[in-house]
């Protein structure tokens, strides 16, 4: 009787599914593919025994066979998956970024950094002094009409005064004309109007906020820019009231070393007008490129309100009187730290600006 060549098919499905079992990487199992159910394995070696059989025993045989393959190829199958996800879940643990670090330090490099911009923090602080010195602070708009810019303020169309701000003009002529405010004074008139008809004089108000004009920019000047504006209205008030809030605000803003002084000047809204100058903080008034050589730089322009502009907004100019300021908040940006040029402040150089974080 001769002995079937599937007569130990069971003990060696047996090995080959423990065999498929103990493959531990899925490397592993490319490898050994080739001798579990590949041309090298004992599957494909008892298929070609099968040859010598009889028809029907080698069908008979060929079905077993087919069976025990079956049953190999779906545990390599499986194998195969279990295997694919643990090398998955391996690559991504090897991957994997501990976002905690990365969270926090995308979140804390930036704040670090990060500070209010030297013009607006210097106009925090300008409001303060003004505050207790007893001033409130309003606002008003960057967008005005040719009536607020200029002529409330005395300034008629054609007068030549009007050659003193170089205006971006938003619209000509009809219904009227329309610019980016030049200066801060538009917004006295602005808080004047609103007094009179609120019924609510006396001011004593300073209006921070930003300006244009078509200056060059340079040493001590730029296109956009900011003022800060001061107006009293009140019964009595004199020149002198005005010359002690220009000399104590410079001593607090600036400190007691830094002298001020008032020059005169011309302004269509003010009489008698002046000009306010302090120490050139960059030399100490030796003379130097910012100050031009003369020792003092500009600050801004001051004068008693003009009758012109109480009769513009409707202000009875026997019983009321009072003065306003006007000064550039870049230009105490430049002198409180020794900036020799307006221009870096607005070219945002991460090295110069680090300095006042
Ligand atoms: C005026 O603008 C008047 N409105 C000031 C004023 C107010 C006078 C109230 C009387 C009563 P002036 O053009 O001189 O004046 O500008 C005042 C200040 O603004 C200057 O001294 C300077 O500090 C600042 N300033 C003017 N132009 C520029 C500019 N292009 N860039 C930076 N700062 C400027």
């Amino acid at each position: 009787m001769t002995t079937s060549p599937l007569a130990n098919l069971a003990t060696q499905t047996t090995e080959l599914l423990a065999a498929v079992h103990a493959l531990s990487t899925f490397e592993a199992l490319r490898e050994a593919e080739p001798f579990i159910t590949g041309k090298r394995s004992i599957l494909s070696t008892l298929q070609k025994s099968l040859g010598g059989l009889e028809p029907e025993a080698r069908r008979a045989a060929g079905a077993q066979l087919q069976e025990a393959r079956r049953t190999v190829e779906a545990a390599l199958e499986i194998r195969r998956s279990e295997l694919a996800l643990a090398a998955r879940a391996e690559l991504l643990e090897s991957d994997r970024l501990d976002l905690g670090d990365v969270v926090v330090s995308a979140v804390r490099w930036p704040a670090s950094v990060g500070h209010p911009s030297l013009v607006a923090s210097t106009q925090r602080e300008l409001e303060d002094v003004f505050i207790a010195m007893g001033f409130t602070v309003s606002d008003g708009p960057e967008v005005e009409s040719d009536w607020y810019n200029f002529e409330a303020l005395n300034i008629p169309p054609a007068h030549p005064a009007r050659g003193m701000w170089d205006t971006f003009y938003v619209e000509m002529g009809e219904p009227e004309t329309v610019v980016l405010r030049t200066h801060t004074s538009p917004t006295q008139i602005h808080l004047m109007e609103g007094a009179v008809e609120n019924g609510s004089l006396p001011i004593h108000s300073v209006m921070p906020g930003r300006c244009y004009r078509r200056d060059t920019p340079d040493a001590r000047h730029l296109a956009t820019f900011h003022q800060i504006e001061g107006l009293v209205v009140d019964r009595g008030i004199t020149f002198a009231d005005l010359a002690g809030v220009i000399e104590t605000f410079t001593r607090k803003y600036f400190g007691p070393d830094i002298s001020s002084r008032l020059r005169p000047a011309f302004f269509p809204f003010t009489e008698p007008s002046a000009e306010f100058e302090i120490t050139c903080t960059i030399c100490r008034g030796e003379g130097c490129r910012t100050c031009s050589h003369t020792g003092w730089i500009e600050l801004g322009g001051c004068g008693m309100l003009d009758p012109a502009v109480f009769e513009a907004v409707g202000i009875d100019g026997d019983e009321w009187s009072g003065f306003a300021f006007g000064f550039g908040i870049e230009r105490c940006v430049q002198m409180r730290h020794q900036i020799a040029d307006m221009r870096a402040l607005i070219e945002n150089d991460v090295r110069f600006l680090r300095q006042f974080s």
